[in-house]
């Protein structure tokens, strides 16, 4: 197997010495030149934390003695790591499987786990998913975002809005499109949100961020709509936005000015977030509603939104994460809270999107779970604005080749 050195260093977690032999003989049979391995959880950070090149894939065990494998993933999403992971561990099927949603929901890049004790051909059928997936997360080559870097960038209108198309599942057309902040031109490259949002929440930079991204799509929509292509246009808003209570006015007067009107927006907030404190946001999510904004429940499965609040919140479409569209997920515990929350969705009156669909299984999966709208890298991954009028032009012929 060919592998690049980030793909190429792996980290071994296991408090069994001979495990941690017999894994480490067959990655190196494998290909591997960089293998760390360590016998605990404290040793694994530590290696995590000093490997160079730094460490693409972590084969861990889920059961420790002094730290469990569940906290371990916990403190390997809180280290910053971008790389995959495979668990190891003799616990029954169900076990590891929740364990693996847990880790995907923290978006960690679990490629699945294996039985003990582990042999060579069930590892490198795992395995060539990583090859086959080689960017790491984020900022894997150590982007570090300041916030006087974000700030300047703010200033000189750096950042740009990309667009990923929606198809509205019965008709196969496009609906709409998500815009996703992009920063393609920094001094270091291409940087992706995941490095620059948490840093603008932190900062007091997400309102003039969020603004200067919804100005932008704005402007897009219009020239769109120009040559005759009809979109509504999602913008992720961080809940810090909406304990402002004059977000609704301003998003009103900004969309207006750039030519375009609100009932053309949708605004998506994260289900994570849903369980703050919730006063101001209701009213302003509320105030929003009566401006004929439409509210989506962003990232659905990863919070613990519950059915009171999708009651009480004036939200009107759910867009299913990911970890639960894109296969991996068979285990039938979490199948049937993804089709019951459809199904209550659904009565609800919500529109419902499934995100990260992948691939034509993927789509099969979320057309039969009764799904209204799709998004994901089998129909389109994010392109800059001016290409989508392009690639609207091109979606029959596309889908064509996709549906056979
Ligand atoms: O492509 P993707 O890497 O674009 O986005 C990663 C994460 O960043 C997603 O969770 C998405 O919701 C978030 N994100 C992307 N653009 C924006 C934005 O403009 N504002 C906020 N608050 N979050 C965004
Ligand atoms: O806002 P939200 O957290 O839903 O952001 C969507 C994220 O999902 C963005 O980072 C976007 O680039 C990413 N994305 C979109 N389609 C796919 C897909 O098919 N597969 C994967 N893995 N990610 C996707
Ligand atoms: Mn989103």
């Amino acid at each position: 197997m060919e592998f690049s050195d980030y793909q190429n260093a792996v980290l071994v977690v296991d408090d069994e010495q001979f495990i941690l032999d017999t894994t480490g003989f067959v990655l190196e049979r494998l290909g591997f030149q960089h293998i760390l391995t360590a016998a605990n959880a404290q040793q694994a950070l530590a290696s995590l934390a000093a490997a160079k090149p730094p460490v693409g894939l972590i084969l861990s065990d889920l059961n420790m003695p002094d730290v469990d494998g569940i906290e371990l993933l916990r403190r390997f999403d809180e280290q910053g790591y971008e790389g995959d992971i495979i668990l190891f561990s003799g616990e029954d099927s169900q076990t590891l499987s929740m364990a693996e949603n847990l880790a995907r929901a923290r978006r960690l890049s679990v490629l699945g786990s294996i039985a003990k004790p582990l042999q060579a051909e069930s590892l490198s059928a795992m395995l060539a998913k990583h090859t086959e997936n080689p960017r790491p997360r984020q900022g894997g080559g150590g982007q570090q975002v300041t916030a006087e870097m974000l700030d300047a960038a703010i200033a000189a209108g750096e950042l740009e809005p990309w667009f990923q198309p929606k198809i509205d599942v019965v008709g196969r057309e496009p609906v709409g499109v998500e815009a996703l902040a992009r920063w393609p031109n920094s001094a270091q490259g291409p940087i992706f949100p995941d490095a620059f949002i948490p840093v603008a929440e932190e900062h007091g930079l997400i309102d003039r961020l969020t603004f200067l991204l919804i100005e932008k799509a704005a402007l897009f929509e219009r020239q769109w709509q120009q040559q005759g292509v009809d979109l509504k246009i999602a913008v992720n808003i961080s809940m810090d936005s909406l304990h402002d209570l004059e977000f609704p006015n301003r998003l009103d007067q900004v969309v207006r000015d750039a030519g375009s009107d609100l009932s053309r927006m949708q605004l998506e907030v994260t289900e994570s977030r849903l369980m703050e404190n919730l006063v101001k946001p209701l009213e302003t999510l509320l105030r929003l509603r009566l401006k004929k904004v439409s509210l989506s429940i962003d990232d659905f499965g990863t919070g613990h939104s519950n059915l009171t609040q999708l009651r009480d919140l004036p939200f009107d479409e759910l867009k299913l994460d990911r970890s639960y569209v894109h296969s991996g997920t068979e285990d039938s515990r979490s199948q049937t809270i993804l089709e019951s929350s459809v199904e209550i969705a659904k009565k609800l009156g919500m529109t419902i999107v499934a995100e990260g669909v992948e691939d034509l299984d993927d789509w099969n999966r979320v057309e039969r779970l009764g799904c209204d709208q799709v998004q994901g890298y089998f129909i389109a991954r994010p392109m800059p604005g001016d290409e989508i009028p392009g690639w609207i032009a091109s979606w029959h012929g596309l889908r064509e080749r996709l549906f056979g």
